[in-house]
């Protein structure tokens, strides 16, 4: 029973039990009284409302008529989305809070954004979202110009290659494929393959399915399907039950924050864990599986926010180079301006592009990048029936050309510093409460002294009128959206000062 008990509680971690909570009145601070945003019609609240404990009344009872058919136990709240404006997200019970998670990372504009409802609702484009298309095979005339005005024109350095695709996982499982494909032609040193593996690889069997490996890292999170979670290792619920092949894992640094304060010890961690993939690697190698390819974060976030220095993926990428392996950056949560660069690893100064960047979540379209070198030659062998939609790359142009317009991945550097000294100044302030504030940009993180406190904080703070995330086993994430602003935070840190001093009585 207790062991039960036991492995409930490891699946659930993270999970945030909602329970109810006193309604609360967010006082409209003077931080808030500025112009509203041209761009949101209407123009987004002055900030939070609660009328009801988060979730209300609404929320619980579909809840429960939702959980007759399917597993309800992650739902937060449910969403009023025609009234949800800007950075703000209205619940159905009429509850409006302050949004630092916005739909698991994934909306560049917040809520609502003018200019994508204009895209929604131009004429020219009704077709282009009536008739989805088989894009491998039957693309729309426009396809080219559009890969080519948007994703093309933000294209990692040295990545000429793309391919669109639905979600994260089957970006980075299609990612990895590239790499396999071109790990084998290159073993084959480019003749066709022989008829043995035509056969055998129908069959699962080598040689045509051969016993090549990837290596992952520990803490990180790449996606729930069988491959991408093969280089997952952050949590058993992602996990348990599912058949994995026996790929290597290496270390990834836990570093102590602020990076600079540690730099020596950081320093070193990161040269352990560099010796540590050489050796993953080498015994791979050596026992006859191949590593072809490793998958990394530039943050590690469901993992828990784990930041590393441009020195480690610099290390990583030489490593990949020395043993002939692919370099795969999964910017599924980090890409498309939050950390202040388009990219996170355009923070790096890397040599060399990375030979694949994955995508999803604000690219709108899920995706990925990679370099000429690795195209593969016959179609059909990366491919799916939709793969992809156009009409996220339309929403996706007007988002690039509002972040474009209005230099939004810099207002991501700038109110980024704000949070991080914002959250450095609450750890000063609450010792043993809050610590290890960090950032990249503004996405930043702040571990709370243990997991039943950080989930009573983020409890704590939806019901104050601000909505965030939890990660790894202690920390709480901030995910803005592009479009937040100085005075956002003003309000986030009122709220959040509240409830440390609650929760330091
Ligand atoms: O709990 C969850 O399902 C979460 S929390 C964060 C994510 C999912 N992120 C998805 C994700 C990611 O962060 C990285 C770095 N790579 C791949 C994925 C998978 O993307 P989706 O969910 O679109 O398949």
């Amino acid at each position: 029973m207790a062991t039960r008990k036991l492995f409930r509680n490891l699946l659930e971690k993270g999970v945030n039990a909602i329970k109810s909570q006193q309604p609360f009145e967010a006082k409209a601070t003077a931080a808030a009284a500025v112009a509203p945003d041209p761009h949101l019609t209407p123009p987004e609240p002055s900030g939070p409302k609660i009328l009801t404990s988060v979730p209300g009344p609404k929320s619980i009872e579909l809840k429960e008529r939702l959980n007759g058919i399917q597993n309800t136990e992650a739902i937060h709240f449910f969403v009023n989305y025609n009234e949800s404006q800007g950075n703000y997200v209205m619940d159905v019970d009429g509850n409006v809070m302050l949004d630092l998670y916005n739909q698991i990372a994934s909306l560049p504009l917040g809520y609502s954004h003018a200019k994508l409802l204009k895209v929604m609702t131009d004429p020219g484009n009704t077709a282009a979202f009536v008739n989805r298309p088989a894009l491998c095979v039957h693309p729309p005339g426009n396809w080219p110009d559009k890969l080519f005005s948007t994703l093309l024109h933000v294209a990692p350095q040295g990545l000429h290659q793309v391919m669109t695709m639905a979600c994260g996982a089957c970006s980075v499982e299609n990612g990895q494929k590239v790499l396999f494909i071109a790990y084998r032609n290159r073993q084959r040193g480019g003749m066709p393959p022989t008829d043995e593996e035509l056969v055998s690889c129908v069959e699962n069997k080598a040689p045509g399915c051969p016993p090549l490996t990837f290596l992952g890292f520990k803490g990180a999170f790449h996606g729930r399907s069988i491959g991408a979670l093969a280089i997952t290792h952050s949590r058993p619920v992602h996990k348990l039950d599912v058949p994995q092949p026996d790929w290597p894992m290496a270390p990834f640094p836990r570093l102590k924050y602020p990076l600079d304060e540690f730099a020596r010890e950081n320093r070193k961690e990161e040269d352990m864990c560099l010796a540590a993939t050489r050796e993953q690697i080498e015994k791979y190698n050596n026992k006859g599986t191949p590593v072809a390819g490793m998958a990394v974060e530039p943050i590690q976030c469901e993992g828990g926010d784990n930041h590393a220095t441009p020195y480690f993926f610099q290390g990583l990428q030489d490593i990949t180079k020395e043993y002939h392996m692919g370099f795969l950056i999964d910017e599924v949560q980090t890409g498309c301006g939050a950390t202040g660069k388009m990219w996170a690893h355009d923070h790096w100064d890397l040599k060399d592009g990375p030979d694949v960047v994955t995508f999803a979540k604000k690219m709108l379209t899920g995706g990925f990048y990679y370099k000429d070198k690795y195209r593969v030659k016959e179609g059909m062998r990366i491919f799916n029936t939709w793969s992809g939609d156009p009409s996220k790359v339309a929403l996706l142009e007007a988002s690039l050309n509002v972040i474009n317009e209005e230099d939004l991945i810099n207002n991501m550097m700038r109110v980024g510093d704000y949070l991080q000294k914002g959250l450095h100044d609450m750890q000063v302030r609450f010792p043993g409460v809050v610590m290890n504030a960090r950032g990249l940009g503004a996405m930043c993180a702040i571990d709370f002294c243990d997991a039943n406190t950080r989930d009573a904080a983020i409890r704590h703070l939806r019901n104050k009128g601000v909505h965030t995330g939890a990660c790894g086993p202690v920390a709480v994430r901030l995910r803005p959206s592009l479009i937040f602003k100085h005075h956002h935070a003003d309000i986030f840190f009122d709220i959040f000062q509240s409830v440390l001093k609650d929760l330091q009585k």
